[in-house]
């Protein structure tokens, strides 16, 4: 079978979460800095290593079957590819900020006004969309100094903590679209097996990172409370202790209501919980 290509990041900050994913998956290769390409040693797959900017046009060309790279990357190249999972790493918004001390106050008044940004694909379609007739400034690069500089009146760039812009004395000011990193794929690969079997294998990581392993003990009495609160995989797996009348409760739950059911189990009469993280779940 022919091997598949998968472009991915070759450093920044995807990269390592990148690696690190398809390693979950149970690939075996090296991730030598220097190469551009590797070979998965126990899998029909190549890995290039390549500029995140890069990644959409390779895939849309069919140079590389696969991507993984931040869903602005692939919006700004309006290269045609398929998106075919989300992968929860990368998170970032693009925003559209301005100086802290800005007469700007509402959308409108971006009319007329220069706004600096690395997005100028994204942020006309923005514009577009709320009638707005603004200078975009394409600059590939330190887009937050511009406004200091005298270059622009406002700038478009990816935030996620904020503090970029707050050292530079810029406040957020409107949402242009959020991020994540995305697994790309060439249009027609859809029902290629081997992207199947990575896609499955990517699923069950993502599902296993969602979710906690829960070992907890309760005395019998108290099991149908417990089993009320616990909405496993199934059902949760029941099993007597050598101590009459207790038993230990095995069960999957989410991140997300983790807290919530830890302090109701505590409540219905829950005892020495274990929590471990899971490594894949495969349905
Ligand atoms: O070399 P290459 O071209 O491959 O990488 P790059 O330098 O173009 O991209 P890189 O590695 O910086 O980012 C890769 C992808 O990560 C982006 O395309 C986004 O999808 C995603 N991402 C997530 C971010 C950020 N968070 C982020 N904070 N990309 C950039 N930033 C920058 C932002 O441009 C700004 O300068 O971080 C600064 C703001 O961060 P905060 O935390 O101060 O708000
Ligand atoms: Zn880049």
């Amino acid at each position: 079978m022919k091997n598949l290509k998968i472009a991915i990041q070759k450093s920044g900050r995807l990269n390592e979460k990148s690696v690190q994913l398809l390693k979950n998956c149970g690939l075996d290769f090296e991730n030598y800095k220097s190469s551009l390409i590797t070979t998965v040693n126990n899998f029909s797959l190549e890995i290039l290593f390549l500029r995140d900017d890069d990644i959409p046009g390779y895939v849309a060309q069919g140079i590389a079957d696969l991507g993984i790279v931040g869903e602005n990357v692939i919006d700004e190249s309006q290269a045609e590819v398929t998106y075919l999972q989300r992968l929860g790493f990368g998170k970032c918004t693009l925003k559209i900020a301005i100086p802290k001390d800005s007469e700007i106050q509402d959308l409108k008044d971006l009319n007329g006004k220069s706004i600096a940004t690395s997005y100028p694909v994204i942020l006309q379609q923005f514009l577009d969309e709320y009638q707005i007739q603004a200078d975009i400034q394409g600059i590939s690069g330190s887009v937050e100094i511009a406004p200091g500089l005298g270059l622009s009146d406002a700038i478009c760039d990816i935030v996620s903590t904020g503090g970029t812009l707050k050292s530079n004395g810029l406040k957020p000011f409107a949402d242009v679209r959020r991020s994540e990193a995305i697994l790309i794929g060439r249009e027609g690969l859809e029902e290629d097996p081997i992207l199947c079997e990575l896609l499955q294998r990517i699923q069950s990581v993502l599902r296993a990172k969602e979710t906690k392993y829960v070992v907890l003990n309760v005395e019998k009495i108290n099991l149908p409370q417990i089993t009320e609160v616990l909405h496993g995989v199934k059902s949760p797996t029941v099993v007597p202790l050598a101590e009459e009348g207790w038993v230990a409760v095995h069960t999957v739950i989410t991140e997300d209501d983790f807290w919530g059911k830890i302090n109701t189990l505590k409540a219905a009469g829950a005892q020495g919980i274990v929590v471990m993280p899971i490594e894949k779940i495969i349905l």
